[in-house]
């Protein structure tokens, strides 16, 4: 047989790995055909809303629900009495705490869910909940925790035995009753010794505020209970929907076969729609209380002051050094808010994350991290936002530390950085604080950096700006950030990785159809990040079929094969390498029956592009289409009919995406407002599967970690009130805001994931936000600032010129 194309044509046609392939979901989404939790209508549909408390602490003395029945349209109001009969008032969290689904006797922070109104409609519910009357006492507010280690009011009474006795945690023995855990990592006393013995040593406090990821989509969920079938389906807002089936079983006590949970399209996840909240609880009660599928969307204040927020890390660090810049020890000390309850969304081995991954990009022999995990009167959370697990602030931390490190040296900060590199014949490499990293290679990304910016004609330009301002010639210094970080995601091993019990590992489903098409599920769920067009792209590259010919599907647990979901970055580093093992097995098979076809040995076939190939004669062959036919409609020895294959994967490690960042900032002195002049962004993620769908993950993750560098917060004054919970005081940036990214990439693939990826989705954030916070920073070096915290608002960086002296 002939070909009419050349085999370059025939890879292409594909779409496979390394092609800007255009995105399949954005066809439905450009035109508004997207199908969002909320676009789901049942026949009956029912709605609740939350009574919520508007103090941060005060005990709950009475409800009374009886004017909110009244109102026309409300059928039900639920609290927590009504949840106690069925062990509903409480439920567990990720973090192996529990958590109120209804105050139950007290409310711990402000917007707390106090009680459950359903009604026929939004507005019948919103009426009733205004007749709910809660008579509330109001106790001390404690919104800081160091405070909250010192203080004699006990928030969480439920963790306090009899005679005031602190039982352990999940985590371990507790200090204080508003302490939750303490979580060490690496060699306290060596750790000591060699900072108390060193040349030089640099400390800095600094704290990471509380944010929130914000997504578009707020979260919520449709519940509905067939009671003849006993069957519930449950439609949401869920990074995790198999996991959320899992809770809802347990919790609920309903078989999970019986149980169906759709994560349908996703506004934006996050983080924020990983855990479970009480409005998922409250729906499937009242949706088996009225017999009628009840919806719950929370608006945007909901969204901002009660789900899922992300930092609030309070660190103190020393970091050690030689003379010349080599570093010998680092020590960090964390303060951590998790706010009411203990709900972080952490691998349960890890109740500070990956907090231990701090000494960054670095070579550091020596290094002793430790986390104490408190209680406030804040919403619960604590690991979203693009944070792969706390990565985000163990990045902040040392690429601040190098900084102030590079401050005390007098030293340049590119300078120490290189200096200080884990070398590329190191890898992988062990760290002080455990983690092995899989492969890197910081000098050659690093150098390439610079070399783009031309950072020595940069340098040189700062000094000539600070001249001018010394001069008086100029209101405006100039900043240049740099950052270098590296991150880990993919998890992960299930040896060490579980999410309540759970290991994480993940999966793929193939189905190939007998005219060479295919779809594939897996376990994992888009949000946004385009896994529709990314993981067919693998099969294509896998399977010899086009892209355009395979159909992805994810979030439906009665089709899709159990999996973790997606949150850390983990679905390229775990679902992906599922989705090539899973084609293999397909290709294997395949193989055997080309051989049959071609009438030679199994051996004597091999892959090319898209069809198996008799070795030494390439006209022999048979196209994938071929063989997918032939595997329904010729009966062939020895060999089961049909085309599929399934696989679960464990990955045996995690992926150390890194990259090199560079951001070059004019300040003006008098108004504080920073102007963006050039941003540089160099992504290693290994082998990438398609550049343009990288390319808008690093867009998103920096335009998030320009947000949260330069301004957004979730403040909280000090009686517990949450004073940014609008869009009018919560800072999200427009286009207005946002710079020209450049982007630039060097590839180190991951040497145990079967096509070498790693993951992207959270690495532009991760280092995006010190390197937005050190150039503003750096601008105000030369005139003696060593560290001032986030976020960097306008008024906030004004003060910092004001306070310098640069005013007078
Ligand atoms: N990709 C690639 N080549 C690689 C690595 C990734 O082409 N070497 C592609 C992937 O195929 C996928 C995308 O990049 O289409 C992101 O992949 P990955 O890094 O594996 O991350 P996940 O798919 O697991 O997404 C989770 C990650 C997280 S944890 C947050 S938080 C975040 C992020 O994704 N939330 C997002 N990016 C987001 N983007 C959007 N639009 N919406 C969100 O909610
Ligand atoms: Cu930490 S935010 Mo993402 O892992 O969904």
């Amino acid at each position: 047989m002939k070909d009419e194309i050349t085999r370059e044509e025939r890879v292409d046609n594909l779409k496979g790995m390394g092609c800007s392939r255009k995105r399949v979901e954005d066809a439905r989404f450009t035109q508004g055909k997207g199908n969002y939790v909320d676009d789901i209508k049942l026949d009956g549909m029912l709605f609740g809303d939350f009574v919520r408390s508007p103090y941060a602490h005060a005990r709950i003395k009475n409800i009374d629900t009886a004017a909110a029945l009244e109102v026309p349209g409300v059928l039900a109001v639920l609290t927590a009495a009504d949840l106690e009969p069925l062990g509903l008032h409480w439920m567990p969290t990720l973090a192996g705490d529990k958590q109120m689904v209804l105050a139950d006797g007290k409310a711990l922070f402000q917007g707390q869910e106090v009680a459950f109104v359903v009604a026929e409609d939004r507005y019948a519910a919103a009426d009733g909940i205004e007749l709910v009357e809660v008579e509330y006492e109001e106790l001390p507010v404690i919104v800081d925790p160091f405070e909250a280690l010192k203080s004699d009011v006990v928030l969480r009474e439920d963790l306090v035995g009899e005679d005031g006795a602190i039982p352990d945690g999940a985590h371990g023995p507790r200090k204080h009753p508003n302490h939750i855990f303490t979580w060490e990592a690496g060699d306290k006393d060596p750790t000591e010794e060699v900072i108390a013995n060193a040349e030089v040593v640099a400390e800095e406090s600094m704290y990471y505020h509380r944010t929130h990821p914000c997504p578009l989509e707020t979260c919520g969920c449709v519940a509905s209970m067939d009671k003849v079938n006993g069957k519930l389906t449950l439609w949401g807002t869920f990074q995790a929907p198999h996991a959320i089936r899992t809770v809802v079983s347990l919790i609920s006590g309903i078989e999970e076969h019986n149980i169906r949970v759709i994560s349908p399209d996703i506004g934006g996840g996050f983080g924020n729609k990983v855990g479970a909240y009480p409005g998922y609880v409250c729906s499937v009660v009242a949706s088996i209380v009225t017999g009628k599928p009840v919806k719950w969307i929370e608006d945007r204040m909901d969204n901002l002051m009660t789900t899922a927020f992300a930092r609030d890390y309070h660190m103190t660090g020393k970091i050690s050094a030689t003379k010349d810049g080599k570093i010998t020890g680092l020590h960090c000390h964390v303060t951590a808010d998790h706010g009411g309850f203990d709900a972080c969304a952490d691998p349960t081995k890890f109740p500070a994350g990956f907090m231990n991954i701090c000494t960054g990009s670095y070579d550091i022999p020596t290094a002793y991290l430790e986390v104490d995990g408190v209680y406030t009167n804040k919403a619960p959370g604590g690991v979203s936002y693009r944070c792969s697990f706390r990565v985000t602030e163990a990045v902040y931390f040392i690429e601040r530390m190098i900084e102030v490190l590079a401050i005390e040296l007098n030293m340049d900060a590119a300078e120490l950085r290189r200096i200080n590199f884990i070398k590329k014949e190191q890898f992988p490499y062990t760290a002080a604080l455990g983690w092995e990293y899989d492969s890197g290679d910081y000098h050659t990304a690093w150098d390439k950096a610079l070399k783009t910016v031309d950072y020595d004609g940069l340098r040189a330009e700062q000094a000539q700006r600070v001249e001018d301002f010394k001069a008086g010639k100029t209101r405006k210094l100039m900043g240049i950030g740099l950052s270098f970080f590296t991150e880990i995601v993919g998890a992960g091993p299930v040896k060490n990785c579980d999410i309540l019990g759970l290991g994480m590992f993940d999966s793929c489903e193939i189905r190939i159809h007998p005219t060479g098409s295919a779809i594939a599920r897996l376990g994992t769920i888009s949000q946004g990040q385009g896994h529709a067009t990314t993981f067919a792209q693998i099969l294509a590259s896998e399977i010899g079929l086009p892209a355009d010919s395979i159909t992805i599907e994810e979030g439906d647990t009665d089709t899709a094969p159990y999996g973790l979901g997606t949150y850390g970055s983990r679905s390229t580093p775990v679902a992906g390498a599922a989705t090539a093992m899973a084609g293999r097995k397909i290709r294997a098979k395949a193989q055997m029956i080309a051989a049959y076809l071609l009438e030679v040995h199994d051996n004597d076939v091999e892959f090319d592009v898209d069809r198996f190939v008799v070795k030494g004669a390439p006209e022999k062959f048979k196209t994938m289409k071929e063989i997918a036919f032939a595997a329904y409609n010729q009966a062939i020895p020895g060999i089961e009919p049909g085309l599929e294959a399934v696989s679960y994967y464990d990955p045996p490690n995690m992926t150390y995406p890194f990259g090199a960042y560079v951001c070059v900032m004019d300040i003006d002195v008098d108004t504080g407002v920073p102007e963006i002049r050039r941003f540089y962004a160099l992504d290693d993620c290994g082998t990438r599967i398609n550049p343009m769908i990288i390319e808008g993950q690093v867009h998103g993750g920096l335009t998030e970690a320009l947000a949260v560098a330069l301004g957004q917060e979730i403040a909280y004054d000090d009686m517990g009130n949450v004073k940014t919970g609008t869009l009018m005081d919560f800072f999200l940036p427009t286009a207005w805001e946002v710079p020209n990214y450049e982007t630039d990439f060097t590839v180190t693939p991951s040497p145990h994931h079967p096509i070498g990826a790693k993951g992207v989705g959270e690495s532009p954030h991760v280092g995006g936000v010190p390197c937005f916070s050190n150039a503003v920073q750096d601008a105000f070096r030369p005139f003696g600032n060593r560290h001032t915290n986030m976020p960097h608002d306008h008024w906030r960086i004004w003060r910092t010129a004001n306070e310098l002296g640069l005013h007078d």
